[in-house]
């Protein structure tokens, strides 16, 4: 149900932060609010993932269900871009500079992206249905800006988490507020990348 106050939807922050069992801050978790009924309103718009340095930025991507992501090569050799993830399995050939058409990441669920060429290369995208989610900071912290009054299954996600985490229920109102959440990852292994000036392509 939506509270409606002077003909306007009454909307709320949410200010997440999410820690380590250590207590540690954890950067790149999704923070997901899906509402428990009513619409979902779209409000995507193209989202970038490049390829810089020989890596993929950002290392994680939380976008809404059919939002196109484009890939640009700003690298001066070429990459080799590809998803065996069952949520979006594509691939972009050895390619240079930016691909004539976005990739649209249609369904929901984690996709993993990896380059041909460049082993170490990694990054990830989550895909959720609800426009209403954000990613932690180096700090831990994020923020879900103008979410409408009502009932809410508050979802984490992270692309190294030992487990999944039981989604729990919220309510949001106008009053801006403030949640928690340990989250126990796998440490990040840094595979090893040969000198820049050994490319071939
Ligand atoms: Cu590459």
């Amino acid at each position: 149900m939506l509270l409606v106050v002077g003909g306007r939807v009454c909307a709320g922050d949410i200010e997440a932060t999410v820690t380590a069992p250590s207590g540690e801050p954890l950067a790149d978790a999704a923070v997901v609010l899906e509402p428990v009924s009513g619409s979902m309103p779209e409000r995507h718009s193209t989202v970038t993932i490049a390829q810089r340095d020989r890596e993929l930025v950002p290392y994680v991507t939380v976008v809404q269900t059919n939002t196109p992501i484009e890939f640009p090569n700003q690298d001066p050799f070429k990459h080799h871009l590809y998803s065996f993830s069952p949520t979006k399995t594509f691939e972009i050939k050895l390619y240079a500079g930016k691909p004539a058409k976005p990739v649209v990441f249609d369904k929901p669920g984690e996709v993993a992206l990896g380059c041909n060429i460049h082993d170490w290369m990694e990054a990830y995208v989550y895909v959720v249905d609800s426009p209403y989610f954000a990613k932690t900071d180096a700090n831990g912290h994020a923020r879900i800006t103008d979410v409408p009054a009502g009932s809410y299954r508050l979802k984490w996600w992270h692309p190294r988490q030992k487990r999944a985490v039981s989604a729990r229920a919220i309510e949001i109102g106008a009053a801006p507020m403030s949640v928690t959440q340990v989250l126990d990852v796998k440490p990040r292994v840094i595979k090893p990348k040969p000198p820049a000036d050994k490319e071939k392509y």
